[in-house]
């Protein structure tokens, strides 16, 4: 089975060339590929961990980790981090197959949750495609607590049997492509911003980054792969990496 996820990732990287000005974002030595072999002994097989980010004007960074093996899991992990200078959700997209089921998670998730002059925007172009996707899909359930500070209320998140591919195609698909144009439309239309707004945006991608990284539902299935050094090193120097970017162009000031 090719993987499941290709269609999505190919999408967004052909949407974004087309409306933004990529450059490329360097990928820190060791995390471009990863292999381990996994399961039983009777039943051995090879599962890649594959890395793909670039940058654009507004945009920090966009990366995708893509997890591939010959049956499930098969996961894309994409985020898109903007620039704190301007005022600008994060783009977050989990879509993930495990043996059980498929386990989606679609946002444009706010950098400061209580400022409404950063989520109203947002919500007037979001709140009609979310509410056309979600009265399509089942509710995932519940979600800690704790998140709730870092999704929107047009957190997409729902849970689908394995088979059910239908779904992935009429409905999750297009799902996604509505969330990435409207957040495109947002980084088009994107003013800088400065001073004493900057600084609040920076410290609120710091605790959502923070938060994730400390999170990561992703770390048990890592750790298992490819163990715990590669796993937080990876977690850090790049799937959440605002910290450890922010100190090495720190650095570099004269
Ligand atoms: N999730 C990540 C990264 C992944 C990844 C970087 C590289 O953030 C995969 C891979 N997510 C991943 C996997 C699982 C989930 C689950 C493998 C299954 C974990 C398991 O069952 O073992 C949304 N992702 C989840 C869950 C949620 C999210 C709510 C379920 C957690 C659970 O049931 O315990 N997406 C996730 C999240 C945020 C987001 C927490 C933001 C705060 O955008």
């Amino acid at each position: 089975m090719s993987w499941l996820w290709k269609r999505f990732l190919d999408l967004a990287k052909s949407r974004m060339t087309e409306r933004l000005a990529l450059t490329s974002y360097p990928i820190p030595a060791g995390f471009e590929q990863k292999r381990a072999m996994t399961g039983p002994r009777s039943r051995r097989s090879e599962v890649t961990t594959t890395s793909w980010a670039v940058k654009a004007p507004a945009i920090r960074q966009a990366r995708a980790a893509c997890v591939e093996a010959e049956g499930p899991p098969h996961v894309l992990n994409f985020v898109i981090n903007p620039d704190h200078h301007y005022d600008l959700p994060f783009f977050g997209a989990d879509l993930v197959s495990l043996p059980g089921g498929h386990l989606i998670a679609l946002d444009l998730q706010p950098v400061l949750k209580r400022d409404a002059s950063h989520t109203a925007p947002v919500w007037k172009r979001l709140q009609p495609v979310f509410e056309r996707w979600r009265s399509r899909l089942p509710d995932g359930g519940p979600i800690p607590q704790e998140a709730e500070p870092y999704f929107s209320k047009g957190f997409l998140w729902t849970r689908l049997p394995l088979d059910d591919e239908t779904s992935l195609e009429t409905t999750v698909f297009p799902a996604f492509v509505d969330y990435l144009e409207i957040y495109l439309d947002l980084v088009c239309e994107a003013r800088p911003v400065q001073g004493d707004r900057s600084d609040a945006l920076l410290a609120g991608q710091r605790r959502y980054t923070d938060y994730r990284a400390e999170k990561d539902p992703a770390r048990g299935m890592l750790t298992r792969f490819y163990g715990s050094d590669w796993t937080e090193a990876y977690i850090h120097g790049f799937l959440f990496d605002l910290e450890s970017a922010q100190t090495s162009s720190q650095s570099g000031l004269p």
